[in-house]
């Protein structure tokens, strides 16, 4: 997979030559370029934003940098595979670990950090009618950053790790939170099993198989009631066994009307 990301703070995307991402960059499973958007400018002090029209604070980037830095990462085969374009900002769709194995299949993905108020509105729309590429406008959360840098680093980071040969063991995929179950992940414990008082639940050294499962089931349900009532919410109840929903009932979930709801 080719990505490319586009800002002006190239340097803060450094740490995608350390860990997983930069081993699948040297193995060659990711050829990830990330470039200065003042590249693209041609004034002598290398503007990329102005004021915004019908005023207000702060200011915005340019859609003629962008567009000239864009095209030039886009390739001429694109119209076979489109690229994807994608935007960080606060008022885009939520990411979320469906959209990374969507993003995963991809070929190339190009990412468009911002920065100030943002980058002008033309530019997605733009793309947006454009054969060579699909554009997702996309947020992290409901909390505000200064740009799209961190964004681009989260994004980069969830779709490498889904690529085949990177992560070492693919079973670990799919057991992790916000994978298939629905559920945040269980517990985890490791040596020694008696730390400053603290010991590790007797059915975890018990070597009885089945049941470390339906405690790590059940621990499973209870942090993700706690947690994630959303989450909860939008389990199917068909999905889930007689114990699930044993357990669910004693932290005050129960079915009405073939969904879970908070009594
Ligand atoms: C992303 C950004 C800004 C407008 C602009 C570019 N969850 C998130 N919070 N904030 C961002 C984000 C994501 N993804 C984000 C790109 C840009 C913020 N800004 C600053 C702040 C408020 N309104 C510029």
């Amino acid at each position: 997979m080719r990505i490319d990301v586009l800002s002006i703070f190239p340097a803060y995307l450094a740490p995608l030559d350390l860990s997983l991402v930069g081993k699948a960059r040297t193995a060659g499973i990711l050829d990830l370029r990330v470039h200065d958007l003042r590249d693209w400018t041609t004034d002598r002090h290398r503007t990329v934003d102005d004021t915004p029209f019908g005023g207000g604070a702060g200011m915005v980037m340019r859609p003629d940098v962008w567009g000239a830095a864009i095209d030039d990462v886009l390739g001429a085969d694109e119209r076979e595979r489109p690229a994807r374009l994608l935007v960080p900002t606060p008022s885009g769709e939520p990411l979320t670990q469906r959209t990374a194995e969507a993003l995963a299949a991809e070929q190339h993905l190009v990412v468009a950090c911002g920065r100030y108020e943002g980058i002008d509105a033309r530019v997605a729309e733009h793309y947006g009618a454009d054969e060579r590429v699909r554009v997702s406008e996309f947020s992290l959360g409901d909390y505000v950053l200064n740009g799209g840098e961190v964004a681009a680093l989260v994004l980069v980071e969830a779709v490498a790790r889904l690529l085949p040969g990177v992560v070492g063991n693919p079973h670990s995929l799919v057991e992790e939170s916000h994978g298939e179950a629905g559920l945040l992940e269980y517990p985890v414990y490791t040596k020694p099993p008696s730390w400053r008082g603290h010991d590790v639940p007797d059915v975890l050294l018990s070597g009885h198989h089945g049941r470390v499962e339906r405690w790590r089931r059940d621990e499973a349900l209870r942090r993700t009631v706690l947690r994630r009532p959303d989450m909860i919410a939008a389990l199917d109840p068909d999905a889930l066994d007689r114990t699930d929903l044993a357990v669910l009932e004693e932290l005050g979930w129960v079915v009405v009307d073939g969904a879970l709801v908070a009594r």
